[in-house]
């Protein structure tokens, strides 16, 4: 008898030992279940349902990160330290952090889903080939507005904005080259201007807009101006596209002199540790109807074929969000403009953000 119970402790310790020492051991790998996929994406930029459904069909457990512009994203990775393996940067980033070797080559054979991506999105100038970069979102930076808040007027231009009547009604993107882009924009200069002179009077031209400028916001600019606490914003298509959707009141304007056209693709940065599961990741997000699900939730722009046709007619036939080439061959694609120049735009927007306090 006295053996036999013997026995039952000897079974329950070591059951006990080895359960524990494999928990401690995923943990230490960052999950207590198996491997993980860490994702670095914009804020409100994925419907969770599909990480979800992703994490279901793989079993890989997804972390995911979010951030409000390129500048933040860029920053964050070059302080090092964090493993990501999937990150969705606009172009110009793609283009510099694929120059400062920061990325790897995408293996096509592991993404057969890009076949449904529109020509009209790949092989861009950023990245030519898609050797390290395919479509995940696109669209423009306008002028979102409520009519109703400004007495019936109707605005047209990036000028608009500095009308006395909109003072303290506007609000602004916390991104860089964004707000000194109209500041560009409205002088008739080039997005990609980098002739010092042209900057300073960009900046300046934007030191007159600081009595309209209400605040300098991230994502809850959607919330804001949903709930009529302003009446104009800058804003990127997709968000605006969301907020009509919740108040129809409001419009949404690509300004007569022009703006930017960007393109979110997704990368695989060098720190990644998960190679074969960020592929998988992104040939799921590629797929038609995943892609459809994700437009539907994020109010942004597919570059996906194939999934325009699980889409209501509703949403892709609206011209302010879908744009055809004859549109947007007109407009602007930020360029990489280099380490310097880059850090130059940032340190005027940074001015600028001094000079309303
Ligand atoms: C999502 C913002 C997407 C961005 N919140 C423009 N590239």
């Amino acid at each position: 008898m006295k053996k036999v119970v013997q026995m039952f402790v000897t079974v329950f310790v070591v059951a006990f030992l080895l359960i524990y020492v494999t928990a401690r051991f995923n943990t230490f790998r960052g999950y207590s279940g198996g491997e993980t996929l860490t994702v670095y994406n914009w804020g409100d930029y994925v419907d969770p349902d599909l990480i979800t459904a992703f994490e279901e069909e793989t079993g890989i457990k997804v972390i995911y990160e979010t951030f409000e512009s390129n500048e933040a994203m860029l920053t964050k990775i070059a302080h090092g330290g964090n493993a990501f393996d999937v990150v969705v940067p606009s172009d110009y980033a793609i283009n510099k952090m694929k120059e400062q070797g920061m990325l790897i080559p995408l293996d096509h054979s592991l993404l057969p889903n890009l076949q449904y991506t529109d020509q009209r999105f790949l092989d861009l100038p950023f990245d030519e080939g898609n050797q390290y970069s395919v479509p995940y979102f696109w669209g423009t930076l306008g002028i979102i507005y409520n009519s109703e808040m400004l007495d019936g007027r109707h605005l047209t231009s990036w000028h608009d904005l500095w009308d006395e009547s909109l003072r303290n009604k506007v609000l602004l993107v916390d991104s860089a080259r964004e707000v000194i882009g109209i500041g560009l924009d409205s002088l008739g200069y080039s997005l990609n201007d980098t002739n010092p002179e042209h900057l300073h009077q960009a900046q300046r031209k934007l030191f007159d807009l600081v009595p309209n400028v209400k605040a300098i916001v991230g994502d809850e600019i959607k919330m804001l101006l949903a709930n009529e606490e302003a009446a104009v914003g800058l804003v990127w298509s997709g968000d605006a596209a969301l907020i009509i959707d919740e108040n129809p009141k409001l419009d949404y304007i690509i300004p007569v002199e022009g703006t930017n056209v960007w393109f979110d693709n997704m990368v695989i940065p060098t720190t990644a540790r998960n190679i074969e599961g960020a592929h998988m990741f992104i040939n799921f997000m590629l797929d038609p109807e995943n892609a459809a699900q994700n437009t539907e939730y994020v109010g942004y722009s597919t570059p996906n074929r194939a999934a325009l046709e699980y889409l209501p007619e509703e949403i892709t036939g609206d011209q302010r969000f879908y744009p055809g080439p004859e549109i947007t061959d007109k407009l602007e694609l930020y360029e990489n403009l280099g380490r310097r120049m880059l850090a130059y735009y940032n340190e005027l927007f940074l001015e600028f953000k001094m000079h309303r306090k």
